[in-house]
C-alpha cells in the first residue's frame, strides 16, 4: 500500500497497516475486498453500561475482587496477579527476571531454582558473559494446573521464549519452585497443561527451528533443522519426552479427554525469511497422539538426544505419533472450547477461524483419512483473527488484530452455516484500543467457563492515557460479556508486555498462605548448611561461622531488630548472610539490604533467606531492613566491618 492510498484512513486502520508490516498490508486488501468496514460492529453501549455504572466493574475500597487474574508480563519476565474486575495490580511474582525488591535471582534459594536445570551450552555462554543465570525472560503464557478439566489451585506454569525455559509457580506461596531449560528445543512459545485426567504433562512448543545437533557445523543446510514439541513432567519438572515435527510450532492446547495435544504452525514451509515463511497457501495444525507416544516411550522406540527421549513425528516419518491438518497460511491461536469438542484455530492472515471436532481425531489415524474431514466450521470473522476465548453459553470471542475489534460468535451457528444453513454466526463486535492479542474470559479454558468478564489484552494504547513518553503502556481492557452485547468497562494500562492471562475464582485458591511454613522446602539446603554449622535457624540466632575465607552470618529478625547489630569480616571474604524472620504476623515482611554491595532480599514472616557476596573493600557498611515493618523500621539496621587484608 502506498502513501496516497493511506490518506483518509483512520488512525486505527493505519496502525493496523504499520504494526503488521507487509503481511498486514496484504490482509488490508482482503479486508476491503470483504467489505468489512472499520466501524462495522461498533457496540452501542447501552444494556451492559448500566452494570458498569452501578459500579460492578469497579470495586470499592476495602472490597475484594471476585476473581484472581494471573497475567504474563512478556519481556518483563515476571508473572503478575491482578484483581478482576477492579484490574488493580495485586502482586508481581519474579520468575525469569531479577527483582530488586525480593532479591529473586540473587538469594541462594532463588539461584538454586534458577540454576537447577541448565544445558552445558547455556552455562558456557553465561560464563563467557560473567553471568550465572540469564537476566531476562520473555514470559507469554501463564496457565494453571488442572484436575478433570478444571483449575485445581496447585501450580501455575509459564514459558520463557527468550531462553527456552519453562517455570512452575507454587500457588500456596506464589513463588517459582522449579525452572527448566528445555534441551534440544529452541524458544518455548505456546505452553499448555494437560487438562484430563489431571496435569501430568505441560506441553511446550519450540518456535524456532535449528539443527538437532546444533554444533556450529552449518547454518545453510536447513535440511538439518528440526522443530521440537516437548512434554514436561509437571510433577518432576523434567522432560518426559519430545517429538520432532515438520514445520515450526506456535501456540498449543490439549483436549478434555487426555488423548490429544495440538499445535499451530505458521512455518510449515521451514522458511528462514519472511517471504519464505508466508509462501504456502496452507500451513497446518499438528495433532499429537499421547497414547501412541507413551507406548513408544515405554517400548524404547526413541532416540536419546542430550539425555532426552526424542521421537520422530515428522511428516516423512509416517508415524502414528502425529497428524497434520492443513489450515490457512500462518495460523496463530489454538484454543480448545469448554464444550469438550471444538478446537478453534485463529487464521491470522486469513479472516477465518477454523473449527475442528477433536472427538473425531481418532479417524485421522486410520488409513487414507482426509485430514480436513475434522473441520466442522470456518467462519469469516474479520481481519487478523488471533486468539479465541469462550463463555459458558456456547459463544466464542476472537480478537481481530487488524480490525482492532473483538468478535463474538456462536460455535453451533458457525457449524450450521458451514453445513449450508442461512445463519450468521456473528453476534456482536466491539472496538478495542488497539491491536488485541490474547483475550480471556473467566475460567474460559476450563469446564467452569463463566459468562461474566472478558479481558482483552491490547498491544497499543496511544491516545487512551496521558502521554508518558515514546514508550507507552499496553492496554488491558475489561469487557462485560454478561449480556447479549459486549460492553467496555475499564481501560487498564500495563507495562511491557502482557500477552496472556487467566482469571480464577478465589474458591480455587483456598490453599494460599499468609505466613510461611518453617519447614518450607525453599530453604531446605540452607537449613542443612546451618545444621552442619551447629546453628538452629528456627530459634534466635546470632552466630558468625568462619570456614577458611568463607564466613556465614546467621541472624534473626523480629521487628524492629536484627539479632546482630554488627559483625566483622575480612576484605576478600565470601560472606553469606542467613536470616530467619521469626515474626509470625500476617504481612510482616522484613528485608535485608547491604549498602554498596548490590545486595537486597525479602524475608517474609517465618521465612529463611540467604545471600552470598564478597566483602570487596575495607570499611564500615550499614545494612538495613528495606521493607517497612514498624514505627522503628528506620532504626532496624546494623554494621558490617570489613577489616583490611593483612599486608
Ligand atoms: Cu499471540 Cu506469544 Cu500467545 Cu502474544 S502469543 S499475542
Ligand atoms: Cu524490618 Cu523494616
Ligand atoms: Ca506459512
Amino acid at each position: 500500500m502506498d502513501l496516497n492510498e493511506r490518506k483518509g484512513l483512520s488512525r486505527r486502520m493505519l496502525l493496523g497497516a504499520t504494526a503488521g508490516g507487509a503481511a498486514a498490508a496484504t490482509a488490508f486488501g482482503g479486508r476491503l475486498a470483504l467489505g468489512l468496514g472499520g466501524a462495522a460492529g461498533v457496540t452501542a453501549a447501552t444494556a451492559g453500561a448500566a452494570r458498569a455504572a452501578e459500579g460492578t466493574g469497579t470495586v470499592a475500597p476495602g472490597q475484594l475482587d471476585t476473581y484472581y487474574g494471573f497475567w504474563s508480563s512478556g519481556q518483563t519476565g515476571e508473572m503478575r496477579i491482578l484483581g478482576v474486575p477492579s484490574m488493580r495490580e495485586l502482586m508481581r511474582v519474579p520468575v525469569f527476571n531479577r527483582c530488586s525488591a525480593t532479591g529473586w535471582g540473587q538469594t541462594n534459594e532463588s539461584l538454586r531454582i534458577l540454576e537447577r536445570s541448565m544445558t552445558d551450552k547455556t552455562r558456557k555462554i553465561l560464563a563467557a558473559n560473567n553471568k550465572r543465570i540469564p537476566d531476562n525472560g520473555d514470559l507469554h503464557h501463564v496457565h494453571m494446573s488442572f484436575t478433570e478439566g478444571k483449575y485445581d489451585g496447585r501450580y501455575l506454569f509459564m514459558n520463557d521464549k527468550a531462553n527456552t525455559r519453562v517455570a512452575r509457580v507454587r500457588c500456596d506461596v506464589m513463588k517459582a519452585d522449579a525452572i527448566l531449560e528445555v534441551p534440544n528445543a529452541k524458544s518455548i512459545h505456546g505452553l499448555r497443561p494437560q487438562k484430563w485426567p489431571r496435569t501430568n504433562y505441560v506441553f511446550c512448543n519450540g518456535e524456532d527451528e535449528a539443527p538437532l545437533i546444533n554444533d556450529g557445523s552449518t547454518m545453510e543446510d536447513v535440511s538439518t533443522y528440526v522443530n521440537i514439541f516437548t512434554a514436561v513432567d509437571a510433577d518432576k519438572w523434567d522432560v518426559a519426552w519430545q517429538v520432532q515435527v515438520s514445520g515450526n510450532l506456535d501456540n498449543c492446547d490439549a483436549d478434555y479427554e487426555g488423548k490429544w495435544a495440538f499445535s499451530t504452525s505458521y512455518n510449515s514451509e521451514m522458511g528462514m525469511t519472511l517471504a519464505e515463511m508466508t509462501e504456502s497457501e496452507m500451513d497446518h495444525v499438528v495433532v499429537f497422539n499421547i497414547a501412541e507416544i507413551e507406548k513408544a516411550v515405554a517400548e524404547g522406540r526413541y532416540e536419546e538426544v542430550n539425555g532426552v527421549k526424542v521421537l520422530d513425528g515428522r511428516k516423512e516419518a509416517n508415524s502414528q505419533f502425529t497428524r497434520y491438518i492443513p489450515v490457512a497460511n500462518n495460523p496463530h491461536g489454538c484454543n480448545m472450547a469448554p464444550d469438550k469438542v471444538h478446537l478453534c484455530i485463529g487464521g491470522k492472515l486469513s479472516p477465518t477461524v477454523t473449527v475442528l471436532d477433536v472427538t473425531r481425531f481418532d479417524t485421522l489415524f486410520t488409513e487414507n483419512a482426509d485430514p480436513r474431514s475434522v473441520v466442522v466450521a470456518e467462519p469469516e470473522l474479520g481481519l487478523g483473527p488471533l486468539h479465541t476465548a469462550f463463555d459458558g453459553r456456547g459463544n466464542a470471542y476472537t480478537t481481530l488484530f487488524l480490525d482492532s475489534q473483538v468478535v463474538k460468535w456462536n460455535i453451533a451457528d458457525a457449524i450450521r452455516a458451514h453445513a449450508g444453513e442461512q445463519v450468521d454466526p456473528i453476534k456482536d463486535k466491539i472496538d478495542v484500543q488497539y491491536q488485541p492479542g490474547h483475550l480471556k474470559t473467566v475460567m474460559g479454558e476450563t469446564l467452569d467457563a463463566q459468562n461474566d468478564w472478558m479481558v482483552c489484552l491490547c498491544k497499543f494504547s496511544k491516545d487512551r492515557f496521558l502521554n508518558v513518553g515514546p514508550l507507552k503502556p499496553e492496554n488491558d481492557q475489561l469487557i462485560d460479556i454478561s449480556g447479549d452485547r459486549m460492553v467496555l468497562v475499564h481501560d487498564g494500562p500495563n507495562f511491557a508486555e502482557p500477552h496472556d492471562a487467566i482469571a480464577v475464582h478465589p474458591s480455587i485458591m483456598s490453599g494460599i498462605k499468609s505466613v510461611w511454613d518453617r519447614n518450607d522446602p525453599m530453604w531446605a539446603e540452607t537449613r542443612r548448611q546451618a545444621e552442619a554449622d551447629g546453628v538452629n535457624i528456627d530459634d534466635w540466632a546470632d552466630t558468625v561461622v568462619r570456614d577458611g575465607d568463607k564466613v556465614r552470618v546467621y541472624m534473626t529478625s523480629v521487628a524492629p531488630n536484627f539479632s546482630l547489630e554488627s559483625f566483622s569480616v575480612k576484605e576478600g571474604d565470601e560472606v553469606t548472610v542467613v536470616i530467619t524472620n521469626l515474626d509470625e504476623i500476617d504481612d510482616l515482611t522484613h528485608g535485608f539490604t547491604m549498602g554498596n554491595h548490590s545486595v537486597a532480599m525479602e524475608i517474609g514472616p517465618q521465612m529463611t533467606s540467604s545471600v552470598t557476596f564478597v566483602a570487596g573493600a575495607p570499611g564500615v557498611y550499614w545494612y538495613y531492613c528495606q521493607w517497612f515493618c514498624h514505627a522503628l523500621h528506620m532504626e532496624m539496621r546494623g554494621r558490617m566491618f570489613v577489616e583490611p587484608k593483612a599486608a
